[in-house]
């Protein structure tokens, strides 16, 4: 069989190994200390590309990775087109927030509002009429209130530490998220025979960690 499969750095990475272990596919080497970018697995022809996050879902799109795991924060934010969402891994769970300065009022003009989650801030606002200024960030949102360049941020939070050790408090939760297995449309055709049983082991490892 030849098939690939999409990882992020992290907590997704950390999350998801088990999952394939208990899948039967294991990596022969640790990403976290390699520079490498592809790893080879247990299971012969199973490959692990190791993106950004926020790239997963555009290499599978694309065919290039046949199978992914990503948050539903980037998921929702990149659109599903070319990809069948098919199992919630429940893992690296986390919210969806708006968040703002402790006590801030909220400001006579537009909103304005800094996250790296341009579409969902956009269809956020839009669905409640409201007229926002959106500013696009790459990371540390957090500094954007402090620094008054924004009234509020869109981001993912999981403690509330980081906002709380900044002065910031989450205000509105747009959506819980979970990390999903996303699968190419075409890949699902002519790879069916591989990727429904891995989905199947996938599925069964997630029931067992849930009920433990
Ligand atoms: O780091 P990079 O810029 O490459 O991308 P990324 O930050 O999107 O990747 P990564 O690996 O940090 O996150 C991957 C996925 O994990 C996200 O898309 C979410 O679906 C999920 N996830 C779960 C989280 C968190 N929990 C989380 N806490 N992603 C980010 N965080 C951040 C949070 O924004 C805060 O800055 O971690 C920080 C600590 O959170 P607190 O609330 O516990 O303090
Ligand atoms: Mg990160």
């Amino acid at each position: 069989m030849s098939l690939t499969i999409a990882l992020s750095k992290g907590r997704i990475l950390k999350d998801t190994l088990p999952l394939l272990e208990a899948a039967g596919i294991r990596l022969l080497e640790d990403p976290e200390h390699s520079r490498k970018l592809i790893f080879p697995t247990s299971r012969d022809g199973v490959n692990v590309v190791i993106l950004r996050a926020t790239d997963v879902p555009t290499f599978v799109q694309h065919g290039a990775a046949d199978i992914g795991v990503a948050g539903k924060d980037v998921l929702v934010e990149h659109g599903a087109d070319g990809m069948y969402e098919l199992v919630d891994l429940n893992i690296a769970r986390c919210r969806l927030m708006v968040a703002g300065k402790v006590g801030a009022q909220k400001p006579d003009r537009r909103l304005r509002v800094a996250t790296k989650f341009i579409n969902i801030a956009k269809r956020y606002y839009a669905a409640r009429g409201e007229q926002v200024e959106l500013i696009k960030l790459y990371g540390s949102m957090e500094l954007a209130p402090i620094m008054d360049m924004a009234d509020v941020i869109v981001d993912v939070v999981d403690t509330g530490k980081t906002l709380k050790e900044n002065g910031l408090e989450p205000l509105e939760l747009i959506m819980p998220v979970s990390s999903r297995l996303i699968v190419n449309k075409t890949a699902m055709k002519l790879k069916q025979a591989d990727i429904l049983p891995l989905v199947q082991l996938l599925e069964a490892a997630v029931a067992e960690r849930v009920a433990s």
